[in-house]
């Protein structure tokens, strides 16, 4: 890692130091360095979009946490940006794309071992964090990774987002941090999932496809099972850090790859932009019943 910028300058001296990294005050002037060769974008939501027009008009590749963007409009034009570059410059961070409990999923049904796959169900569960998230935040930040995988492991389209929410704790938060969204995908499958911001337990996402011959379950990721005197314990992780430490240096580790190899693998721009467009609609189906999903043409 050979540059750092980061608002907090105590946080940006930290990681400075820690690395070796040349410290950057403005991310402008980092991504236009010439020691730099390609960026990851881990910073706040609102300057995803920018800070990745810049990469795209630099040049260097990008990993860029999700969500692409604030809103789907800006990642549109992040799609067409690097369309108009004509080279693949960005891979948006659906870390779960690369778990590997994940990826046995994707494996059993790419081998057809469940036929054709025709229902997801998900589950996300997170433990209740300050600050609170709000309704909106539920979606955009949490269920995005789940909306995301729909579309993955169903290899489809979202076609229409139907969402009830619920607060969990009215005392503590009157926001909807329970959602249960509902897709219809555009090949006709379809998929329920369950995000929860302020699970009693602790950390947990699950996914299920339901095939035309068979079903695929993920494998639960929790330690081992210890009896001792009468009763089972499981540990479950505390949040995600924990539960996707592997995923996430598989993520960085096959993105450097990718680019040593110049192939390219993992979310794109247009991943990017569909799930944030779904996620989108399913805001507005709170309130307004169930969405479309229109996406435009994807660029070639
Ligand atoms: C967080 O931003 C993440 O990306 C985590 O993967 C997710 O589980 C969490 O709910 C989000 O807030």
């Amino acid at each position: 890692m050979t540059a750092v910028m980061d608002a907090d300058p105590a946080r940006l001296e930290a990681v400075s130091r820690a690395f070796g990294a040349d410290p950057y005050q403005e991310a402008g002037s980092l991504i236009g360095a010439t020691d730099v060769d390609a960026v990851i974008i881990a910073s706040p939501d609102e300057t995803h979009a920018a800070l990745a027009l810049e990469c795209i008009a630099a040049g260097k590749p990008v990993l860029c946490e999700k969500p692409l963007a604030a809103t789907p409009a800006e990642a549109r034009v992040v799609v067409e940006a690097e369309a108009a570059a004509d080279r693949r410059l960005v891979q948006v961070g659906f870390m779960r794309h690369f778990d590997p409990q994940h990826l046995a999923v994707k494996g059993a049904i790419e081998r057809g071992e469940i036929g054709r796959p025709v229902y997801f169900r998900g589950w996300h569960r997170n433990r209740a964090l300050a600050p609170f998230p709000t309704t909106r935040e539920v979606m955009i930040s949490s269920a995005i990774h789940d909306l995301y995988s729909a579309r993955w492991l169903l290899d489809a389209e979202i076609a229409e987002i139907s969402v009830m929410g619920a607060p969990i704790d009215p005392d503590r938060s009157a926001e909807l941090e329970l959602q249960i969204i509902s897709l219809q995908m555009t090949n006709g499958a379809l998929a329920v999932i369950e995000v929860n911001r302020d699970s009693s337990s602790g950390y947990e996402v699950g996914v299920e496809v339901v095939g035309s011959d068979g079903t695929v379950t993920i494998a639960p990721h929790h330690t081992p099972p210890v009896r001792r005197r009468s009763a089972i314990a499981q540990r479950e992780e505390p949040g995600w850090l924990e539960r996707f430490a592997e995923a996430y240096v598989l993520e960085a580790r096959g993105w450097v790859e990718s680019m040593q190899e110049g192939s390219s693998g993992g979310p794109t721009a247009w991943d990017g932009y569909a799930t944030l467009a779904a996620a989108e609609a399913g805001v507005t189906a709170i309130a307004a019943g169930p969405q479309r999903v229109e996406l435009g043409e994807r660029p070639r």
